[in-house]
C-alpha cells in the first residue's frame, strides 16, 4: 500500500505545520484558468491541490488531472463526489465514508461496488471520516448525500463523530460546512474536535478569508481547503497561504 502522501500529512502534522489545500472543481476550470491557479499555487507553495466536486458533470476529470500534474509538482489529492470520480491520473484518493450521515451507501454501500475498481487504479487510499456539518444553506453535498448535517451548533456531535471515525480506523478527519457554504465551521467546534483526535483534521466549506483560515488553524485545524473564494478570486491563494504557514511559525 501507498502512504506518501498521508506520510507527509502525518509529519506535517507532528511538526506542528498547517497545510493548504486548494481545490478545484473539474467542472469550473479551463486549461487558462488552471495555468493561473497552478503558477500562483507554486509561488505561495500551497501543500495539496484537491480534486472533485458534489456534482462532476462534465467528462473533464482526467483531462484535468493530466493537466495539472504536467504542470506543477504539488500532490494531487481526489476529493470525489462518486466512485466516477477516480481517476489514475492523480496520487491519492480520500476514500470517504459519510459518517455523519446515516445513509448506508455513501457508509459503505458505494465503496463495496466501486472497490475492485478503486483498488486497481493504484491510487494511494486514504480513509476518511467525512463528516458534514449545517452551513447555513443547503449545499450541493447535502442535498446529494441525502442525509442530514451535524447542526452548526452541536459540538458534541461533531466530536463524538470524529472519535467514533477515528477507532474505526480512518485515518483522516474531514468536517466540511459544504461548498459555498454561508456559514464556516466555528472555531469552536474545530476546537472541541481536534483535541479529541490524533489524525489529521481537515477543514473546509465557505472559508472566504484568511483571517478565518488562520483562527481554523489556531483552533486545531492540520488542513485547510478553499475552493469557491479563490474561484472568485484567484489573487487570495497568496494570503491564504501565508495566513495558514504563519501558524506554523508562531505555533
Ligand atoms: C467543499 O470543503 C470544500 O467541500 C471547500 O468549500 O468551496 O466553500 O471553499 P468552499
Amino acid at each position: 500500500m501507498k502512504s506518501a502522501i498521508y506520510h507527509s500529512l502525518t509529519e506535517r502534522k507532528q511538526q506542528g505545520k498547517k497545510s493548504f489545500a486548494v481545490l478545484i472543481d473539474p467542472d469550473k476550470v479551463n486549461k487558462t484558468i488552471l495555468d493561473e491557479l497552478i503558477g500562483l499555487a507554486h509561488t505561495a507553495q500551497v501543500d495539496y491541490f484537491f480534486v472533485g466536486g458534489s456534482l462532476v458533470i462534465s467528462n473533464h476529470l482526467d483531462e484535468c488531472l493530466q493537466h495539472i500534474r504536467q504542470h506543477s509538482s504539488i500532490p494531487l489529492i481526489l476529493f470525489p463526489g462518486s466512485p466516477a470520480q477516480v481517476s489514475r491520473h492523480a496520487d491519492a484518493l480520500l476514500y470517504l465514508s459519510l459518517i455523519s450521515g446515516r445513509n448506508p451507501e455513501l457508509l459503505i454501500g458505494q465503496h463495496v461496488v466501486s472497490a475492485p475498481f478503486v483498488k486497481q487504479s493504484g491510487l494511494e487510499i486514504m480513509p476518511t471520516g467525512y463528516i458534514v456539518v449545517d452551513g447555513g444553506a443547503p449545499t450541493t453535498v447535502s442535498y446529494i448525500s441525502n442525509a442530514s448535517p451535524v447542526p452548526a451548533d452541536k459540538n458534541e456531535i461533531a466530536m463524538c463523530t470524529a472519535m467514533a471515525g477515528e477507532m474505526l480506523g480512518m485515518k483522516l478527519i474531514y468536517m466540511d460546512a459544504g461548498s459555498g457554504a454561508r456559514r464556516a465551521i466555528t472555531e469552536e467546534m474545530i476546537n472541541v474536535v481536534a483535541r479529541q483526535i490524533e489524525v489529521p483534521l481537515i477543514i473546509g466549506g465557505g472559508i472566504t478569508t484568511p483571517e478565518k483560515a488562520y483562527l481554523n488553524c489556531k483552533a486545531g485545524a492540520d488542513v485547510i481547503v478553499v475552493g469557491n473564494a479563490i474561484e472568485k478570486d484567484p489573487g487570495l491563494i497568496q494570503e491564504m497561504s501565508a495566513a495558514i504557514h504563519s501558524v506554523a511559525v508562531s505555533a
